[in-house]
């Protein structure tokens, strides 16, 4: 069958590569894009492949794959099945404006929607979306090959949520794949765009002109902090392929001449075993490649770190989130300032260039004096780069639970959204308020990081401005001082707008 798979991404996270920066010749229509690859539907092409099928990929991103230019090949090529793919509940408007556009175009084509939003919400989407015919639940790998050869008979598809008339039905789940290793490496040359290596902010910003690609070597992590939704969608298992599996692909990666690749795992630092194997091989085969992780501070890893630096591990990112253990607490992160103080100190010592720490504020129970020792915290760890987030809540999350229970939410009216939580939970201290504090406390620390450490301070900004060039530095470095003008906009509960409220009521 013939089959396209669309990754419906979120522009915010997506840049094309400044002109004055994109040295090399224009070549045959492929574009350079400050983004992530679209990991997913790059995995399930080739499994379809293997299983005869032909298939066509589509980032929405991309200025030549917006809904009108997929309709219009559709048209002209008919394929059979569309398999749309989102990540999160940010894309979802965009999903079902897409859905809504190919089904106008073409009345008879079957749309399949996946992906980890998808999973968390499947039933509800197909109440809400008609354009959508059925929800694939997890991973694809097995379900989708699954789902084609049995179209006529979708009750028989184990992990497939579909209608039939107005009856949406939900059969047995799938479980979870074991063994990772049997399926072909991604296909990362269909699209015609080249992703730039660029920090994974919601202002792509260049980090090396090397040839970059994102890959994933295990799946899900064993904990439940409150804000993710990853416990659901692993059923907290985590699950790996094995390093030899994982070399043949870097192998694969380094003779295709890509130089830098971000992990998307989940968490990474689990089982020393895997990752002395990993690092060895990658030594062994000399693959002059430069690769990022992330991955908890109390893992069991955390004395990998002089292999991993040997083997190419340029950057480690830690979901550090908080200064103040109450928070840490509240966030069910069961992490203390201790070990994020040590894990960020071994990376250090074993010359890992780049530490990010990821940062949450806007927390249940947070104090501005708490959100302060937070940067204060940050200000003391010997991490590179760093980002403040404010807490948003997602469907499928602990959190997200809390809410409903306590009559925060409505998950029959609210579950299409997501929120900060400063906007919608009396116990978090006011958006505008969070964002004063925010604003002083990056102001605190880049001063700090400039007086305290000039020599690596100076040395990380020139390593961003060979990708971004000073003016895109300048721009970058302004980003935390500037209002952003984000093209998704957080929502409001259906209980406060009913109220009239565009605020939770505060003791
Ligand atoms: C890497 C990553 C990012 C990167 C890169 C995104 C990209 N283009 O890949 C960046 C940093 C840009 C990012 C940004 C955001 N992210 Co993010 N991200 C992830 C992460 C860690 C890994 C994604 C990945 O690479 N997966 C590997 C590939 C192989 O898996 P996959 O895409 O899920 O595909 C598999 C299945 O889902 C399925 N499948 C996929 N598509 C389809 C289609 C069909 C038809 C079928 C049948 C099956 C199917 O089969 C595939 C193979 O098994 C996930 C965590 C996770 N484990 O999912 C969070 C995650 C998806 N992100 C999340 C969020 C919230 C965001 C942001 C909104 C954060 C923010 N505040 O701005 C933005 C939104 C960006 C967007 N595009 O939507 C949440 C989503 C929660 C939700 N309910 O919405 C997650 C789950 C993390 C969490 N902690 O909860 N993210």
């Amino acid at each position: 069958m013939y089959v396209y798979l669309v990754y419906v991404g979120d522009d915010d996270y997506w840049r094309l590569l400044p002109a004055h920066l994109n040295r090399s010749a224009p070549d045959n229509g492929r574009i350079k894009a400050l983004a992530f690859p679209p990991l997913g539907i790059q995995t399930l092409a080739p499994v379809l492949r293997q299983r005869g099928h032909q298939v066509r990929m589509f980032d929405t991103c991309h200025p030549g794959m917006k809904a009108q230019h997929i309709a219009e090949a559709a048209k002209l090529e008919k394929p059979g099945v569309i398999g749309l793919s989102s990540l999160s509940t940010t894309t979802y408007p965009t999903v079902k404006s897409l859905a809504a556009r190919l089904k106008a175009e073409l009345p008879g084509i079957r749309i399949i929607l996946g992906g980890p939003f998808a999973t968390t919400c499947a039933d509800r989407i197909l109440r809400d979306c008609r354009d959508i015919d059925c929800v694939g639940l997890g991973e694809g790998e097995e379900l989708l090959p699954d789902y084609l050869a049995n179209i006529n008979a979708p009750g028989d598809v184990a992990g497939l949520v579909w209608r039939r008339g107005d009856e949406i039905i939900r059969n047995s789940p799938r479980p979870l794949i074991e063994d990772l290793d049997k399926y072909p490496y991604p296909d990362r040359e269909s699209l015609p765009i080249d992703y730039i290596e660029s920090l994974p902010l919601d202002m792509p910003a260049p980090m090396s002109l090397d040839k970059f690609c994102t890959m994933q070597t295990s799946r899900g992590c064993p904990h439940e902090c409150v804000c993710c939704d990853i416990p659901l969608l692993s059923d907290r298992k985590w699950r790996c392929r094995s390093a030899e599996h994982v070399l043949g692909e870097m192998q694969q990666l380094h003779d295709m001449g890509y130089r830098a690749i971000t992990l998307t795992d989940d968490q990474f630092l689990i089982n020393r075993k895997r990752i002395t194997a990993i690092c060895d091989g990658i030594v062994q085969r000399k693959l002059a490649l430069r690769w990022g992780c992330q991955g908890r501070v109390d893992s069991a890893a955390v004395d990998q770190f002089s292999a991993m630096k040997k083997a190419g591990c340029d950057m480690i990112a830690f979901g550090v989130e908080s200064g103040v253990q109450k928070t840490l607490d509240r966030l069910h992160k069961r992490q203390t300032l201790e070990q994020v103080e040590h894990a960020v100190r071994e990376a250090k010592r074993h010359g890992i260039r780049r530490i990010h720490g990821f940062f949450i504020i806007g927390c249940p129970d947070e104090s501005p004096r708490d959100i302060r020792a937070s940067f204060r915290f940050a200000a003391r760890l010997q991490i590179d780069t760093f980002g403040f987030n404010r807490l948003c809540v997602y469907r499928g999350t602990p959190l997200w639970k809390e809410y409903v229970e306590r009559g925060i939410l409505d998950d029959d009216r609210d579950w299409h959204k997501w929120f900060k939580c400063s906007d919608i939970d009396p116990t978090v201290l006011p958006g505008a308020e969070v964002n004063r504090l925010r604003t002083k406390g990056y102001a605190m620390l880049f001063a700090q990081r400039i007086l305290k450490r000039p020599i690596r301070t100076c040395r990380l900004l020139r390593s961003f401005s060979r990708g971004m060039g000073l003016g895109g530095l300048v721009g970058f470095l302004c980003t935390p001082f500037r209002r952003r003008k984000s093209s998704r906009k957080p929502e409001l509960p259906a209980a406060m707008i009913e109220q009239g409220l565009d605020a939770p009521i505060r003791a």
